[in-house]
């Protein structure tokens, strides 16, 4: 792995957005992933490179959000220094050079408002190599079935906080799984479990943002 690509895993996995950021203290006046992104792409290291470097910070803050070692601070601050990074990327994107693993359709399930835990297994989905559309909170089997049908060969997430909302997932999957049989669904959010969901049909579930890009790796693959 190229030197840049290291250190653009870093200053994604630490949170360092560009030279003028404050955070993290130790690694005050650096260079941010801002700026390495694009003397990467000044001096010729490929796109898609940079991208798996992306992923990789993203990868392991991940994984230490799931080992309690991170907490959603740091989680957000990956996902901004991710997303300075992907600024420089976007030109490739739309010139379809670097390609996305795949299309990931999430939202909070209706009747939630709830989305802070969406969000940010969005951004780790997005930092995981996917092209994200969110949804966003309160989120109808009607809306979720129009995103399938604008992104076919989606997998599908949903989120939910509530007992009382997180029922309505199971009619949400019945009405995916009548129209598009094939789609993918997985479900998260604090009071869902793992019997909940196989009881309700999902194709998966995940008590943390890095297991549901495990599951979607293993989904799209
Ligand atoms: Co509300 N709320 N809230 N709330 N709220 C809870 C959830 C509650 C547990 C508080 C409590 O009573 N102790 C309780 C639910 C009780 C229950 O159903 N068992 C509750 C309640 C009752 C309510 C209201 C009904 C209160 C009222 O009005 N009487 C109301 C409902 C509104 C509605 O949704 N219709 C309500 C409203 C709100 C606010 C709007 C004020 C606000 C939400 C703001 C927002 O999201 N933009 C809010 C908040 C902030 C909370 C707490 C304090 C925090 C939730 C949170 O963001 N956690 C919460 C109590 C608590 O958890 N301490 C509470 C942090 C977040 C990172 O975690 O969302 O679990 P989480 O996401 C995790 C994992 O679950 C997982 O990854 C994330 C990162 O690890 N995950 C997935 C999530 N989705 C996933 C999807 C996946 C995979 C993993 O795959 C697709």
């Amino acid at each position: 792995m190229s030197e840049f690509v290291e250190q653009i895993a870093l200053c994604v996995e630490r949170g360092k957005v560009n030279k003028d950021a404050p955070y993290p203290p130790d690694l005050k006046g650096q260079d941010g992933a801002d700026e390495l992104a694009k003397q990467a792409i000044d001096q010729g290291v490929k796109p898609d490179d940079i991208l798996q470097g992306c992923i990789l910070g993203m990868d392991r803050i991940g994984e230490k959000f799931s080992q309690n070692k991170a907490f959603v601070p740091e989680l957000l601050m990956a996902a901004k220094a991710m997303t300075a990074a992907m600024e420089h990327l976007k030109p490739f994107f739309k010139s379809g050079e670097v390609k996305r693993k795949g299309t990931f359709v999430i939202g909070t399930i209706a009747g939630d408002l709830h989305d802070i835990g969406k969000n940010l297994v969005a951004m780790v989905a997005e930092g995981g190599g996917y092209e994200v559309v969110d949804l966003g909170n309160d989120v109808s089997a009607d809306k979720f079935l129009q995103a399938i049908e604008e992104h076919p060969g989606c997998v599908v997430g949903m989120s939910a906080l509530l007992t009382t909302t997180m029922v309505n997932m199971e009619s949400a999957i019945k009405a995916i799984k009548e129209r598009f049989p094939d789609t993918p669904v997985i479900i998260g959010g604090a009071p869902v479990t793992r019997d909940f969901a196989e009881k309700i049909g999902a194709d998966g579930y995940s008590p943390d943002p890095k297991g549901a890009v495990a599951l979607l790796n293993k989904k799209v693959a």
